[in-house]
């Protein structure tokens, strides 16, 4: 597969992309599922085309963590918050809003000159543990590290850690997000699986990993964004915190109840996906059979991933809308589907939306209206195929 956010301008269509094995291990051992394959990060995110603020989904998130943490902590104008993968700034916005001192970090150019620009300091680098001394130094230790969808997509686990307990005050809280395995399997989520994420969390490796860097969990909630979340709150150990232990007891027993250590499920999961490949066709063809007009909604990474290993190309989707500007005017990695605004949905009035960012499907459903009401339709691909 091509890298999931490697969009190709017009005039480099014709030289062949670099593609990289995508595929899975599971560890005997911890029992953390990871990629086998790492692409050098720099490939993938020194000009990253996905913009966090592009949702409304999103900035509820993020709003919600921000006052939370604002409550938790009785943040004021001398706490300092960093944002480890900051993207544009969007997080840190709300915490600036509640008064305290903000860094983001980010390897993208692109975006931490966007959030630069909106008044959110951001060092533009890789987070390890080498970094977060040179923070130190320059900006004291932070109060909170909020890392959301980031950690997955570091290789080295150690480093972040490292770092992160270099960079925290000895009260200071470290905040994470990250898609949970739990969610991917139990709803056919595959197409989450991509270069980006090396890491598939499912609590117990995790919990090893925190502990062995003298932090536990205080807070654990299931989120729904992004197919299902988890989001945990950390403080030292010695501080003896954690209140959430039986949350975390009752979420180990369903992994475990779900099969989540076995081979098995996994192998299973990834029969249930050829049968999720076999259906989607089957119906594009039948309505391309009957001469529908189909068009992808949402350019995500994931959608990259779904339409590259179903084979879904120009023939089945004249065109892709999205609303990030950076994806527009290109062509998607490997299938080479062009990617317009989202205004072009209702210009063009084509009868079927392949709903590609299905994380986003009741948003992106409620936004077009309009093309319901002439008689558009909406397929969603994830979990089941089904048309709305
Ligand atoms: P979205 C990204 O994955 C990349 P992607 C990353 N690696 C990660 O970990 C996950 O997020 C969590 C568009 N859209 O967020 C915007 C509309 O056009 O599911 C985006 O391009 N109109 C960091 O790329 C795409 O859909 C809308 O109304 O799979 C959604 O991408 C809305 C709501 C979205 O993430």
């Amino acid at each position: 597969m091509p890298v999931p956010n490697g969009f190709v301008s017009y005039d480099k269509l014709k030289i062949p992309e670099q593609k990289f094995e995508l595929a899975c291990f599971f560890c005997d051992d911890c029992g953390l599922v990871q990629l086998t394959k790492v692409v050098n990060p720099i490939v993938m995110f020194r000009n990253y085309a996905y913009v966090s603020g592009m949702a409304n989904v999103m900035m509820n998130n993020f709003s919600n963590l921000s006052y939370g943490i604002y409550k938790m902590l009785k943040l004021n104008k001398k706490s300092l918050v960093v944002d480890i993968g900051s993207n544009d700034g969007s997080l840190l916005a709300f915490f600036k809003n509640y008064g305290a001192r903000v860094l983001g970090i980010d390897p993208a150019l692109n975006l931490a000159k966007i959030a630069q620009m909106r008044g959110i300091p951001t060092e533009c680098m890789l987070f390890n543990f080498n970094s977060a001394r040179k923070i130190v130094k320059k900006y004291g230790r932070a109060d909170v590290i909020c890392a959301t969808n980031v950690i997955a997509h570091i290789d080295n686990l150690h480093a972040v850690m490292k770092g992160v307990d270099q960079l925290l005050t000895t009260a200071g809280v470290f905040v994470t997000e990250f898609p949970y395995l739990l969610d991917l399997i139990e709803k056919n989520e595959f197409d989450t699986i991509y270069h980006e994420h090396l890491s598939y969390f499912s609590l117990k490796p995790w919990i090893k990993l925190i502990e062995s860097y003298g932090f536990e969990i205080i807070s654990v909630e299931r989120l729904l964004i992004h197919g299902g979340s988890i989001r945990l709150i950390h403080g030292r150990k010695k501080l003896g915190k954690n209140t959430h232990l039986k949350t975390l007891e009752y979420l180990i027993s369903l992994e475990l109840r779900a099969g989540l250590y076995s081979k098995k499920t996994l192998l299973d999961f990834s029969s249930q996906i050829e049968i999720l490949k076999l259906d989607l066709r089957k119906m594009l063809a039948n309505l391309k059979k009957s001469k529908k007009r189909i068009i992808g909604y949402g350019a995500a990474a994931k959608g990259n991933v779904l339409t590259n290993y179903f084979g879904i190309s120009t023939k089945i989707l004249d065109y892709i809308v999205d609303s990030t500007p950076y994806k527009q005017g290109l062509f998607t990695p490997g299938m080479h589907i062009p990617v317009y605004g989202e205004g072009r949905l209702f210009e063009d009035k084509p009868d079927y939306a392949l709903i590609l960012a299905w994380n986003f499907a009741d948003e992106i459903i409620e936004k077009q209206k309009a093309f319901r009401r002439r008689g558009g339709k909406f397929i969603i691909p994830i979990p089941k195929v089904r048309i709305v």
